[in-house]
């Protein structure tokens, strides 16, 4: 596959309402798109960097500018058997996996359309629908975010993540418990918000018998998590610190938790995120596929990697509707609390011009030197 052409899109999407977590508020996505030109078609790609580095150590402007200066002059650079060797080429880039992996999927979605092949065929799914949560922001008020969970529910939702911090947790749990029965499925996300002197406030959340509490302390403190998981009955969810497959089975035999959460940006790509999936697999860890607030595109290739089988718990692959007026692809939509997997060619879905036109900001086409 020779790429001839480069482009770096960003695009503002206003959320149709701010989605407060630990690490602060969003309101409105600055959001990078790749799209490649090859000589077998083009692709596009969604890198999930948010636009301050809060969530991990990357943000959209670093990675638009480790995308122009390295990664993409390295991938013009000469033809790529195929999309699997980007990662090899690029490997004396250190880190920026979320750029690494919007540009990777770009290339997979040229090659997968050359090919006639849907992306949850490549990667090896195997069902044609999958089951879906949605994630609840920290709401201002205990009523409403009881009025927002009762809508998610009446929706249709399987399950409900909440965020959690110190001083939103076990009331907020306690009250959604409380009102929505115990045949809810109900997890917890605490985005690293805690310390280890938290230990008895997290075992509260015991009380409420949840699938599981997601990746309460540091991204690097597996140690904390151990310690946890030996504390509390509530399964340990694994977010920021999984980076790799290499990663995921490291805390898994240290016992730092017994479910991943697996999220194609953190961990370099789709094909990183497959083998992330094959290691839990083998050592009997159930997965579930998270969400970054993505378009229709990321939506679609994140929906692709939720069809492959220890994908056992439902993913936060809400439908576009959760997070958006209007979405720059046809809209996913649920339907008995699941989306469809794209059967189409590559991601299976395509950017509509008109829509992208109206949200670019800004545009950059790099082509080789
Ligand atoms: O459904 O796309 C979604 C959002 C899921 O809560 C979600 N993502 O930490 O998992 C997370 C969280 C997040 C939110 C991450 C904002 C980054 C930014």
């Amino acid at each position: 596959m020779k790429i001839e052409l480069v482009e770096l899109r960003r695009i503002a999407m206003p959320l149709r309402r701010p989605f407060r977590t630990s690490f602060g508020t969003q309101t409105r996505r600055d959001i990078l798109l790749v799209r490649v030109v090859t000589d077998v078609g083009e692709g596009w790609g969604e890198c999930v960097a948010l636009a301050d580095p809060v969530y991990s150590s990357e943000y959209v402007e670093g990675a638009q500018q480790v995308l122009r200066d390295y990664l993409a002059p390295q991938a013009l650079a000469a033809p790529l058997a195929s999309a699997r060797r980007l990662a090899d080429r690029v490997s004396a880039v250190m880190g920026h996996r979320m750029a690494k992996a919007a540009l990777e999927t770009a290339l997979l979605d040229a090659e997968l359309r050359a090919a006639s092949m849907s992306l949850a065929t490549y990667l090896g799914g195997v069902r044609d629908r999958v089951d879906c949560g949605v994630s609840v922001g920290i709401a201002p008020s205990v009523p409403e975010l009881l009025d927002e969970v009762r809508g998610y529910v009446e929706e249709g939702y399987l399950r409900i993540k909440l965020k959690v911090e110190p001083g939103w947790d076990i009331e907020p749990v306690a009250a959604v418990r409380a009102e929505f029965g115990d045949d809810l499925l109900l997890q917890v996300d605490a985005n690293t918000a805690y310390t280890t002197t938290d230990l008895r406030r997290l075992a509260r959340f015991d009380e409420f018998d949840l699938l599981l509490i997601e990746q309460p302390f540091a991204e690097e403190d597996l140690e904390s998590h151990r310690v946890l998981s030996e504390t509390i009955r509530t399964p340990v969810c694994l977010d920021e610190s999984v980076v790799s497959a290499a990663s995921a089975a490291d805390a898994i035999r240290r016992g730092a938790c017994s479910v991943v959460n697996i999220k194609a940006g953190r961990v370099g790509g789709y094909l990183e995120a497959a083998r992330v999936h094959d290691v839990c697999s083998a050592l009997g860890v159930p997965v579930w596929c998270g969400g970054m607030l993505e378009t229709g595109l990321g939506r679609a290739a994140n929906v692709a990697l939720a069809s492959l089988p220890g994908f056992t718990l439902p993913g936060d692959t809400s439908g576009s509707a959760r997070f958006y007026v209007e979405d720059i692809t046809e809209p996913f939509v649920l339907e008995d609390g699941q989306l469809a997997v794209p059967q189409g060619p590559g991601l299976g879905v395509t950017p509509r011009t008109d829509v992208l036109d109206e949200l670019t900001t800004s545009r950059e086409e790099l082509t080789a030197r």
